[in-house]
């Protein structure tokens, strides 16, 4: 058997937060050979069929032994999350090495150019399919439908700082200029980001934030804490270590951060950008709400050489909600959703990256560490790496 999971996270847990989840498991080709006919559910807008299948293949990502026929009916069919019609696509997979349905939808043209569409930046399962229903099955007929050119310096370069104001005002609220800047810079963004340059692009962030506010801190989120090798973009949680006042100078620093970046030619797209949201009913009296901000960044040219376009996340938390943001943005989406459930079903508590709430007195917690997170919320320490659910 490939992994061993600690003892005290059982596979056999109802939820994803309670089960160890590595990053590659005993049972990786099955779990991608499942999670094909997840994709074919989610792109055509099948939440139901969606769901079922992420937790079929999450209920396999935790399973620690390599499944067999005999596996398969004495131990892994009884597990909840594994139907009898999952049995039999699982049954199949295991005789002949692949599922047919897999192979079906990977030969459609409507799933190829749904999937295709999907990987641009702004395209959603709900636009690929519009557009694919309006004939267009190619991202050349979207680069026409979209007026995406050849070269297209407006929309692959910011050299104006002066119109960074209205190119921000333009980009909230209106998705097809969302979409161009992903069409136009699909080369770049669709390449996956390795560690080393993750590290380097937060220690560039982090030294421009150092020069607008001292004494912040930070941690890389998302997949790269998870334990990929490859990203597909870099998310940032950002807070201030005083822990008293500490929230004061955080706030407005998303925005601030931002334009400097933009001023340095970091940043040279901002997708979306949001400050302070209005306080959550639950939450009132604390500062609720997180600012983030979604762009396009480039490292400087090193040596003659210009880097490529990356997708940069950064999330500000107030001190006491920094613990709970960076667990609810380390992921993975499955992971989250769990622990939300959990959150509500099992204890009672409302869990989101803003914070932890116990409903039966609106009680606020304020973690210092991760760990007190979980202990919060009475589940036993997951590992970001076993998170990959
Ligand atoms: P992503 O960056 O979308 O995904 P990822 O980091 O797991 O993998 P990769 O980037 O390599 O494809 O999201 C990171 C986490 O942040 C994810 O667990 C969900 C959370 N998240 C939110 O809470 N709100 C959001 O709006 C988004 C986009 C993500
Ligand atoms: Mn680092
Ligand atoms: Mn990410
Ligand atoms: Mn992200």
């Amino acid at each position: 058997d490939a992994e061993v999971a600690p003892s005290s996270l059982s596979h056999k847990a109802r939820y994803a937060c309670q089960r160890a989840s590595p990053l590659v498991c005993a049972n990786q080709s099955l779990a991608e050979e499942i999670d094909i006919l997840r994709r074919a559910r989610e792109l055509e807008g099948d939440a139901v069929g969606t769901l079922a299948y992420e937790r079929a293949v999450a209920v396999i990502k935790a399973y620690p032994h390599v499944i067999s026929p005999s596996r398969l009916e004495s131990d892994l069919a009884r597990i909840s999350g594994i139907g009898t019609k999952l049995q039999v696509k699982i049954a199949e997979y295991l005789k002949k090495g692949q599922i047919s349905e897999a192979r079906e939808i990977l030969a459609s043209p409507r799933f190829r150019s749904l999937s295709e569409f999907n990987t641009i930046y702004g395209i959603g399962p709900v636009t690929a399919r519009q557009l694919y229903d309006n004939g267009m099955s190619t991202l050349e007929h979207l680069d026409s439908y979209y007026g995406i050119r050849a070269h297209n310096p407006a929309i692959e370069e910011q050299a104006d700082p002066n119109i960074i104001e209205s190119r921000w005002l333009s980009i909230k609220g209106m998705p097809e200029v969302t979409i161009q800047v992903g069409l136009a810079l699909r080369r770049d963004l669709s390449q996956k980001i390795p560690r080393e340059e993750v590290c380097d692009m937060h220690a560039i962030v982090m030294k421009g934030l150092e020069s607008l506010q001292h004494g912040c801190v930070s941690t890389i989120v998302g997949g790269y804490r998870r334990g990929k090798e490859e990203s597909n973009d870099v998310d940032i949680v950002i807070s201030h270590q005083d822990w008293r006042g500490g929230g004061e100078k955080i706030k407005g620093l998303c925005t601030k951060l931002v334009k400097h970046l933009y001023d340095e030619g970091l940043v040279t797209h901002v997708m979306h950008l949001s400050s302070f949201r209005p306080h959550n009913a639950l939450r009132t009296g604390h500062w609720d709400s997180l600012e983030k901000a979604l762009t396009i960044f480039r490292l400087p040219e090193a040596d003659g050489k210009s880097r490529i376009h990356r997708r940069l996340d950064l999330i500000f938390a107030s001190p006491e909600a920094y613990w709970t943001a960076v667990t609810g943005w380390t992921g993975s989406r499955m992971f989250e959703r769990d622990l939300r459930l959990w959150a509500k079903d099992e204890k009672g508590y409302k869990f989101d990256s803003t914070g932890i709430t116990r409903r039966h007195d609106s009680r606020l917690f304020y973690p210092k560490s991760e760990q007190e997170v979980f202990e919060i919320l009475g589940l036993e320490w997951v590992d970001p790496t076993l998170r990959n659910t």
